[in-house]
């Protein structure tokens, strides 16, 4: 098990007081996590010692500030068992990673009638992308379902699968729901149809192990800013004759081999992907980030979130007129998004803050799953590496406050 004590003091930000005597009590961790302080200085240290452009200057500054750059990709590239550093596409964040996949594979491979197969709980970064190639070709957007726990509902799944399906993409997990997606089984289902598959780990990434070689998809997409690193980096892993055979998505420098007037040439991947100068500082800081969760490890990460996800809806359960969206806690990530009474979720948002506590209200980028459940809004507490259980019970406490608030 992590010692939350010790990883506490990996992050400057929680020493903070929000209101005088009020401590941050850090709960949006799935909206985008803290820093600690090994990516801070990684970051610093190539602004102070090493900063210039990449894979352009042959003076030492430049070459160093290369190879940091490099050592992140090749880092990303260990962290999800990727083959080769090559087939990690440094994007501002995983919704960029859709939008390239979508203009670039899906432009080339997707033509009227074919189907994109989505689920019910994407977040709008995999959903979006796909609705605007489908109307632009003339494609056909399909869903899985979920049950009324939150789970998959697979029941149908052979009917939406089908040889019409060109590619299949879904979240391994949700951030409202939490729930942990069958991400293997469903590749395989997929992949019997002859579907290309795509997989949206910005919420597992963060919190368990992602192998890809193991998973057997085509393509997968997160975000830095979710796993302890900065902002304004996302990954795209894909495999590499997927990538290959892909057309860029956007032309500048840095992507090219060749230009002429006439025309220009593509350099290998990761590189065509990657036009103009990259977030350096970010890349770096992302490969600290890697390093840092490494060192803790991710079984120990996934295993520490699980403890803490049973014990907060064990708590929450406590709080009369409080529910708590998605299965049980040994099927979720540590993510709660509740409902209370009939109370709007800003609200409470808003009450909780008083109190220190950071939480998300609203529809989390997930308007088709809040509109199935008939919501318009949830809030959601989301736990992380740096979490403790007296966090979550300061969390029930000021929910009980808000109660009494309400009169209820
Ligand atoms: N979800 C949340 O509060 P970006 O914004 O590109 O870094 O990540 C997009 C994204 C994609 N898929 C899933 C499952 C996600 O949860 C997110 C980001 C945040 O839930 C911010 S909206």
């Amino acid at each position: 098990m992590l010692d939350v004590n010790q990883v506490r003091a990996d992050f400057p930000i929680l020493q903070q007081e929000m209101y005088p005597g009020v401590p941050l009590v850090f709960l949006d961790s799935a909206a985008s996590s803290q820093k600690p302080t090994a990516v801070l200085q990684a970051m610093e240290h190539y602004y102070r010692a090493l900063n210039a452009n990449v894979h352009r200057g042959v003076y030492r500054i430049s070459e160093e500030a290369t190879h940091a750059f490099e050592l992140a990709r090749q880092k990303v590239a260990n962290f999800i068992n990727a083959p080769d550093a090559a087939q990690i596409i440094f994007v501002r964040n995983a919704t960029e990673g859709f939008n390239l996949v979508a203009y670039s594979w899906g432009e080339a491979n997707i033509q009227a009638g074919d189907e994109i197969l989505l689920t019910e709980m994407e977040h709008h970064a995999n959903l979006v992308p796909w609705q605007m190639l489908a109307q632009r070709k003339g494609a056909v957007v399909r869903y899985l379902p979920f049950t009324p726990d939150g789970l998959l509902d697979l029941s149908n799944l052979d009917e939406l699968l089908t040889e019409r399906t060109k590619l299949f993409s879904f979240t391994a997990v949700s951030n409202v729901f939490g729930t942990i997606n069958p991400a293997r089984r469903l590749i395989a289902a997929a992949k019997a149809v002859g579907a290309v598959t795509m997989v949206d780990a910005a919420q597992s990434a963060p919190h368990m192990v992602v192998n890809v070689q193991e998973l057997d998809c085509d393509f997968l997409a997160f975000s830095g800013h979710k796993m302890c690193g900065p902002t304004g980096i996302g990954i795209l892993y894909g495999k590499r004759h997927l990538l290959e055979a892909m057309p860029p998505f956007m032309g500048g420098g840095d992507m090219i081999r060749r230009v002429t007037l006439e025309g220009a040439t593509w350099n290998d991947i990761p590189w065509k992907f990657e036009a103009g100068t990259p977030a350096i500082a970010e890349g770096i800081g992302l490969g600290a980030a890697v390093d840092y969760l490494t060192n803790l490890g991710m079984d120990n990460v996934h295993a520490y979130e699980q403890f803490l996800t049973s014990y907060a809806l064990e708590a929450l359960s406590e709080v009369p007129g409080l529910k708590v969206w998605g299965p049980p806690a040994a099927q979720k990530g540590g993510v709660a998004a509740f409902t209370l009474d009939n109370l709007h979720p800003h609200d409470i948002a808003e009450l909780l803050d008083k109190d220190g506590i950071a939480v998300r209200a609203g529809h989390h980028c997930a308007m088709p799953l809040h509109k199935k459940l008939g919501l318009s809004a949830t809030t959601r507490a989301s736990f992380y590496v740096h979490t403790t259980t007296a966090e979550i019970d300061a969390l029930v406490a000021s929910l009980q406050r808000v109660r009494a608030v309400f009169r209820l």
